[in-house]
C-alpha cells in the first residue's frame, strides 16, 4: 500500500474474494493508546454499550468516535479512508463505529450472516455498497474467536433479494442478527472450494495492527473465543450518502443519521 492506497493486486484479490486483509497497517504502539482506553470507556454506563448475553462482559461498544478522541482520528485516518474512497469514489458517511470484544474463554459467536441483509432489514438501505473496515486490537489468531469469510461469496447474483435467504436470530447472543440460512452456507463454501479447495472458508488472522475491508455483502462469522487471550477488534462502516438509510427510528450509535461525508486526515495515532 503505497501513499495509503490499494495496490492493484490488492484490489484484485478485494474483488475477487470480498475482503481483504491489510497486515499490521498500524504499529503496536498506536494500537496500545487505543487498548489503553478501553477500561474506560466499558466502564460508562450508556446503552451504547451492549453486554454478552450469559457472561455479562461488553460484546461491543458502540459510536466509540463520539465517546473518545483517539478513536475519532482512527476513524479518519487516512490510512482507512483514503483505501475506502479508492473502492468507493463518492461521498461516504459513517454509518457504524464500535469494537467488537470477545474475552478470553467466552463462548459467544457471531452467526453467518451478511452485512447488508441486516442493513437492508433494519435501516432500509438499499444497495449493498457499504464497506466494513477493521483494525486489529489485538493479536488474532485461530484460538480467539477469528472472523472466517468464505471468498467469493459476495458476488451472489442477485444482490438485492440476498436478504430474503436470512432468518431472524435473537436466540443466540444478545445481539439479534439476520443470519444466512445453513443450506446457502453449504452452497458458497462448496463454490468456494471449486476455485480453491484449501480455502472454502478463510478465517482472517493477523498481529494486532492488522486492517481487514470487507464488501456489505461478504458472509462471514465468528466463533467462540477458547483461548486464554482476549480479541478486540475495532469496526466502521462507511456508505455511499447517496445510498443513505430510509429507516430513522434507530438508536444514533447503531446507525449514525449524520451524512456529512468523511474527509481524511495524516499522521500516525500517536500525533495526529
Ligand atoms: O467481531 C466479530 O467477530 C464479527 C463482527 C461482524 O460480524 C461484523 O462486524 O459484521
Amino acid at each position: 500500500m503505497a501513499g495509503n492506497k490499494l495496490n492493484e493486486l490488492q484490489l484484485n484479490d478485494l474483488n475477487r474474494d470480498g475482503f481483504l486483509i491489510l497486515p499490521e497497517l498500524f504499529s503496536e504502539n498506536e494500537i496500545e493508546i487505543l487498548n489503553e482506553k478501553m477500561p474506560h470507556l466499558w466502564a460508562q454506563d450508556t446503552e451504547a454499550n451492549i453486554r454478552e448475553k450469559n457472561s455479562g462482559e461488553i460484546r461491543m461498544a458502540m459510536a466509540l468516535h463520539q465517546r473518545d478522541e483517539q478513536f475519532s482520528k482512527l476513524v479518519y485516518h487516512s490510512k482507512l479512508i483514503n483505501p475506502a474512497y479508492q473502492i468507493r469514489p463518492e461521498p461516504l458517511y459513517v454509518q457504524q463505529v464500535k469494537v467488537n470484544n470477545k474475552t478470553p474463554f467466552s463462548d459467544d459467536v457471531w452467526q453467518w450472516h451478511r452485512d447488508f441483509g441486516n442493513h437492508n432489514v433494519n435501516d432500509g438501505i438499499r444497495r449493498p455498497l457499504a464497506l466494513n473496515i477493521h483494525v486489529y486490537l489485538d493479536d488474532v489468531n485461530q484460538f480467539n474467536g477469528p472472523i472466517c469469510f468464505i471468498p467469493g461469496s459476495h458476488l451472489t447474483e442477485n444482490r438485492e433479494v440476498a436478504s430474503h435467504e436470512m432468518f431472524f436470530d435473537d436466540q443466540t447472543t444478545s445481539y439479534a442478527v439476520w443470519a444466512v440460512d445453513e443450506a446457502v452456507i453449504g452452497n458458497q463454501v462448496n463454490k468456494a472450494q471449486k476455485l480453491n479447495p484449501d480455502h472454502g472458508i478463510v478465517a482472517a488472522m493477523g498481529k494486532k495492527g492488522t486492517a481487514l475491508i470487507f464488501f456489505d455483502t461478504t458472509i462471514h462469522c465468528s466463533p467462540a473465543n477458547f483461548s486464554p487471550w482476549k480479541r478486540s477488534v475495532f469496526s466502521m462502516i462507511l456508505n455511499p450518502v447517496s445510498n443513505a438509510y430510509g429507516n430513522t427510528d434507530r438508536p444514533d450509535y447503531l446507525h449514525h443519521k449524520d451524512l456529512t461525508p468523511v474527509e481524511p486526515l495524516g499522521g500516525d495515532l500517536l500525533n495526529i
